[in-house]
């Protein structure tokens, strides 16, 4: 049987699991998906309430106003979440259209912001597939291949790694793959991803989602 929520009982629960996701309160975040998936709230509106407080997270870092821990202490709240909505959102048909290969370039270590970015993605509606960090050139092309990608995500937060995102998509263009190639972390610019012939670029996590959209429209 199926209830149906007021919508002051519903904006209640989805509200508590924003604010927990901002104040980075894993437990609070877990208990308030469960409760929200035992009142059978629409997993996508769950999906929104989280992506909303992770979007929030995202705004206040970008402002200083919180520093790294706090944003991954957020993120692993998004991450205790998710694991607890997945399988929901994937029952109710809600399965991804699209691929994203998404990894940190060879010779980086930096995985905070690329783990964000693959968690918007998700939240999305892609289907990620997270190569970690130091990721060889040819280890995404064979990703690529493997799992028919619309997109591949290159992140560097050192300036020496942007080197190699030059030649990760210099192999791309060579190699003749389909997906469109997506730039992006601290140092990265909208004229380098121009220079390097990738398709786009974006700031943060929250404008990837648009980014990525817009490429595989
Ligand atoms: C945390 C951190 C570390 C951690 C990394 C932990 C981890 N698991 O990631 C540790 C301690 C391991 C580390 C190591 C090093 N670090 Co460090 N690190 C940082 C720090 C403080 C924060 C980076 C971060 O996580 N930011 C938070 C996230 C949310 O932001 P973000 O990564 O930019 O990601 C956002 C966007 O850029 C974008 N984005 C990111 N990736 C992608 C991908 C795509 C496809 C898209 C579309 C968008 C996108 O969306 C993200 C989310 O909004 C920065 C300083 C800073 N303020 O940036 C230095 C910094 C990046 N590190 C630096 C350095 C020098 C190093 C070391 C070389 C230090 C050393 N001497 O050992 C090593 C390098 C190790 C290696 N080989 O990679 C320098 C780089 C300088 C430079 N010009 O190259 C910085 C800038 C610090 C500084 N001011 O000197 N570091």
């Amino acid at each position: 049987m199926r209830t149906v929520k007021a919508p002051n009982d519903m904006s209640e629960i989805l509200n508590t699991l924003t604010e927990s996701i901002k104040a980075g309160k894993r437990k609070d975040a877990k208990a308030a998906t469960e409760q929200a998936l035992s009142e059978n709230i629409d997993p996508q509106q769950i999906l929104a309430a989280l992506t909303m407080g992770m979007d929030d997270v995202g705004r206040r870092f970008k402002a200083n106003e919180i520093f790294v821990p706090e944003v991954l202490v957020a993120a692993r709240s998004m991450k205790s979440s998710m694991e607890l909505l997945e399988p929901v959102l994937a029952e109710s048909g809600y399965t991804p259209d699209h691929t994203v290969i998404i990894g940190t370039v060879e010779g980086d270590l930096h995985d905070i912001g690329k783990n964000l970015v693959a968690m918007m993605l998700k939240g999305a509606n892609f289907s990620v597939v997270d190569l970690g960090t130091n990721v060889g050139a040819q280890a995404f092309v064979e990703a690529a291949q493997t799992h028919k990608a619309s997109l591949i995500g290159l992140s560097a937060l050192l300036t020496t790694t942007m080197t190699a995102m030059r030649e990760a998509v210099a192999l791309f263009r060579e190699q003749g793959l389909a997906a469109k190639v997506m730039i992006g972390g601290a140092p990265i610019t909208e004229q380098f991803a121009q220079d390097i012939g990738a398709d786009g670029y974006a700031t943060d996590a929250a404008s990837s989602v648009d980014l990525a959209r817009s490429l595989v429209a």
